[in-house]
């Protein structure tokens, strides 16, 4: 019908990747701590389970991420990039990229949109949405690789789309999520399928 569809996109861990980037600069910096293999990631928060590893540890991860040059630097994972642009030129489809910055303020949202302008181009930089809170952005679709999205809005507009990650991979088949296993998993048929 009529209307356009609209694609959310996260980032860390769905085009930028933050386990990758976190765990090599994680072990530069601290060489004589243990670390987790991205094998062995379980839960969203690297925080947490590296706590779990050593009390010491939850806070050493957490220095990573805050630190300078971080969120630039992060790779882009496979096929993401050309995914994402793919999407963008699709006829009645806009795309959005909606991502949470850490609170620790000082370089995250700033790098954030630098690593759109670096990678999907300056034009991208329209379609950023920075937000602790996505469950009151609407949309049809939310491409993310956090297992449970919660916020103030109980009921948000959009599907979530789990996307498979190091620390999600594990979990049981949940009825409530369609997920993708890659960006070479069929992307454009999960959203033929929100077209009316
Ligand atoms: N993050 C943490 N702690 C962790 C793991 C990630 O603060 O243990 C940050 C990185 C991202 C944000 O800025 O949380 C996750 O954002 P979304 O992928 O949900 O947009």
């Amino acid at each position: 019908s009529g209307k356009r569809l609209r694609v959310l996109v996260d980032m860390d861990g769905v085009i930028a990747d933050f386990e990758g980037g976190f765990l090599k600069k994680y072990r530069a910096r601290y060489p004589n701590d243990p670390f987790i293999t991205l094998e062995d990631r379980r839960g969203f928060w690297v925080s947490t389970q590296y706590g779990q590893l050593r009390s010491d540890l939850c806070e050493k991860a957490i220095s990573i991420w805050e630190s300078k040059n971080f969120f630039i630097e992060l790779e882009p994972l496979p096929g993401g990039v050309e995914a994402v642009k793919e999407m963008a030129q699709m006829e009645n489809t806009d795309v959005f990229i909606c991502t949470s910055p850490i609170k620790h303020y000082h370089h995250c949202p700033y790098e954030k949109y630098a690593w759109v302008e670096k990678h999907l181009g300056p034009d991208f930089l329209e379609q950023i949405i920075l937000t602790r809170d996505k469950t009151v952005v609407t949309g049809d679709i939310l491409i993310d690789d956090k297992p449970d999205i919660l916020g103030v809005e109980p009921n948000p507009t959009w599907e979530h789309v789990l996307f498979t990650a190091c620390h999600n991979k594990h979990l049981p088949p949940c009825t409530s999520h369609r997920r993708l296993l890659s960006w070479a998993d069929d992307w454009r048929g999960i959203l033929d399928s929100k077209r009316g």
